[in-house]
């Protein structure tokens, strides 16, 4: 069995990643600073252990990638709006601690770094759905952060032979994302607000598509690029190869929850994409992914988290 850091593993996602790991009987180690992350979201998994502290400090990286093989670099503060409002510590959340890791894992002989980054990387390029051969383009600092930490990723590859894989994900959901922000993901802000019977905006016409892609499919894809041959060096789409526009999506979790508020239309976000799909044919190909969960499916598992997790709803 091999042993395993997730960074950010207190988080929506990590916590997901560390999951899956201990139900394959793998070792699991998180470090995670607990600023998004929650203890919580690991207190059904005694298994894993927990190490606090900040990644972009070297010597707390170095600390947590001793004795470990492969790791899950997921640490990050992922929202395109609070980058634009605090350029500075976004920066030192997702390019520092991601340097901070690629130095501790090659001095670590770690055998794989696998880096979560997004699709945001993509800009606002007319061209859909969207591949790993089009160019990158940075609409806001977390698009460029994660463009970085990218570049990063690879040049550690060429120049020092580490292995790493970049995983681009579109916009992930399902159980556990953040409900206690407003930087948090759209889908966990309308369930909470429709649950709730509050007031709910769409940023723009609402005619603006996402590629939304439910956590589990995500983590299949992520632990295919822990081991899969080949696959250093490369960067990999992990979405579900669809599209909705953020209205649509607005009905359906309508129907979910059988609430019904109206929305109110408010201003276009600075820095946001208009429209998002993915082609996840090289996930495909170099990693066997196959994304399972329709929209509807993984929006009704998500709606009964919320109301198990939040029982007044
Ligand atoms: C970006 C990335 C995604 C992921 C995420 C960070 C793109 C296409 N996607 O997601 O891959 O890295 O960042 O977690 O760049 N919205 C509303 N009302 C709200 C909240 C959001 O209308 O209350 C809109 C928002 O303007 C946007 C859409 O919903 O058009 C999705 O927003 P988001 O913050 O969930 O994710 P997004 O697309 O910025």
């Amino acid at each position: 069995m091999a042993r395993y850091l997730v960074t950010g593993g207190a988080g929506f996602i990590g916590s997901h990643l560390a999951e899956e790991l201990v139900r394959r009987g793998e070792t699991v180690r998180v470090a995670d600073n607990l600023v998004t992350g929650r203890r919580e979201n690991l207190a059904h998994l005694p298994q894993v252990e927990f190490l606090e502290g900040d990644l972009a400090d070297a010597s707390f990286a170095r600390r947590v990638t001793t004795g470990v093989d492969y790791v899950l670099h997921q640490a990050a503060i992922p929202s395109v709006p609070w980058s634009i409002k605090y350029p500075l510590p976004s920066n030192r959340a997702n390019v520092d601690a991601t340097v901070a890791v690629l130095v501790a894992a090659r001095e670590a002989g770690v055998r794989r770094v696998v880096f979560a980054s997004t699709s945001a990387a993509y800009g606002d390029a007319p061209e859909q759905p969207k591949h790993e051969g089009m160019p990158t383009h940075a609409l806001s600092p977390y698009a460029l952060q994660k463009i970085i930490g990218e570049e990063y990723c690879q040049l550690f590859t060429e120049l020092y032979g580490l292995e790493t894989v970049v995983t681009r994900y579109f916009n992930v959901y399902g159980p556990r994302q953040d409900l206690s922000s407003r930087y948090s993901g759209v889908i966990s802000i309308f369930i909470k607000a429709l649950c709730e019977e509050a007031p709910v905006t769409i940023h723009g016409d609402g005619e603006q598509t996402r590629d939304f892609v439910y956590v589990g499919d995500v983590v299949n894809g992520v632990l295919r690029a822990v081991t899969t041959t080949g696959a250093s060096g490369e960067v990999v789409n992990l979405a579900t190869g669809g599209f909705v526009s953020l209205k649509a999506l607005f009905l359906t979790l309508c129907e979910i929850t059988g609430a019904w508020v109206k929305p109110v239309y408010g201003e276009a976000r600075r820095g946001d994409i208009r429209h998002s799909q993915a082609d996840v044919a090289k996930a495909r190909d170099l990693l066997g992914y196959r994304p399972q969960a329709t929209l509807e499916e993984g929006l009704r598992r998500t709606v009964e988290w919320y109301r198990a997790a939040v029982p007044a709803s």
